[in-house]
């Protein structure tokens, strides 16, 4: 198991710590660990995603969810942040997302466009922004290029930059895969590397070695995955996300490994909102169990 680092140890600016506490000592548990509820799934795959549950559809019965659930924050783009935020203000955190695309067209080289800006964020009262790298993709340079002026108005304005630093693109589907250890944990150690506050991965799979390196063939367990995986966000503070619906168990287990490894939270969408109400607030009470036996 990792150390998670604390606030003191990130290099943070008055404004960036300020927010973080507030984030992660004034919300949620209040303990330093933190559950974000992602929303931006509208954009990202359509209303395909509310289907099975149709109220999921609805930004304001999202919102009320994350308020009821204790959650640390909610991530969504600027047109739902703009027109039902209002409501919640501070009463759950707003992390802005400043990038997003549709899965409309499927292209190999895949880039996030941004759409909002921080100054739009901190007018909106968000505690911190998130922005989506294609870690791998062929696009990279542009990806980077925005990416650097996204880094320097979150730096400016003292606010967290939370960056989904996720694995796409033809070379990371010929090399194991988006969720494969080698990709995640290369995704964890870029996101560092390109001055993160905290990143988001996917869980990694350990077993989807076709075509990555040898040191990542080694049969290791989702343990030793994970542990390795934090350990390359380093002084970056890790969430882990949720990815398709799932059985409870398979999501608790994910959340346990995640903790014991150091990270210092989860960012659940999906298996959040794609359950009845009860059933949401239920899953979230019990990885609230989980997160609260890490306090930092
Ligand atoms: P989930 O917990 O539902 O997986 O949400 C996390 C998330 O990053 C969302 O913010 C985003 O809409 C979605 O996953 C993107 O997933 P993908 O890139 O796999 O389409």
């Amino acid at each position: 198991m990792n150390v998670r680092p604390s606030l003191n140890q990130l290099g943070l600016s008055t404004g960036k710590k300020t927010r973080l506490y507030r984030i992660l000592h004034q919300h949620g548990l209040r303990n330093g660990t933190a559950i974000f509820l992602p929303y931006d799934h509208g954009l990202e795959h359509g209303p395909r995603d509310f289907a099975g549950h149709p109220e999921s559809g609805d930004p304001k019965h999202v919102l009320k969810l994350a308020l009821e659930g204790g959650f640390n924050g909610i991530a969504i783009q600027i047109g739902l942040a703009r027109k039902f935020y209002w409501e919640y203000a501070g009463e759950v955190p707003l992390v802005l997302k400043l990038n997003g695309k549709t899965d409309i067209p499927a292209p190999p080289d895949p880039l996030s466009p941004v759409n909002a800006t921080v100054e739009e964020a901190v007018r909106l009262g968000a505690d911190a922004v998130g922005y989506t790298l294609y870690v791998g993709s062929p696009a990279q340079e542009r990806d980077f290029a925005q990416y650097l002026r996204v880094r320097e108005d979150a730096d400016r304005y003292g606010l967290p930059l939370i960056v989904w630093s996720y694995p796409r693109g033809a070379a990371i589907d010929a090399k194991g895969g988006r969720d494969s250890f080698y990709a995640v944990d290369y995704a964890a150690r870029a996101a560092s590397e390109l001055g993160a506050d905290l990143v988001k991965v996917n869980f990694p799979q350990p077993d989807k070695q076709s075509g990555v390196p040898e040191a990542y063939r080694r049969g290791f367990s989702s343990q030793e995955a994970i542990d390795a995986v934090v350990q390359s966000a380093s002084r970056t503070l890790l969430l882990v996300s949720g990815g398709d619906h799932a059985g409870d168990e398979v999501m608790l287990e994910k959340a346990r490994q995640s903790m014991e490894a150091g990270a210092t939270g989860l960012i659940f969408g999906r298996n959040v909102f794609q359950r009845s109400h009860y059933e949401s607030l239920r899953l979230v009470a019990q990885l609230k169990d989980i997160l609260a036996k890490y306090p930092s």
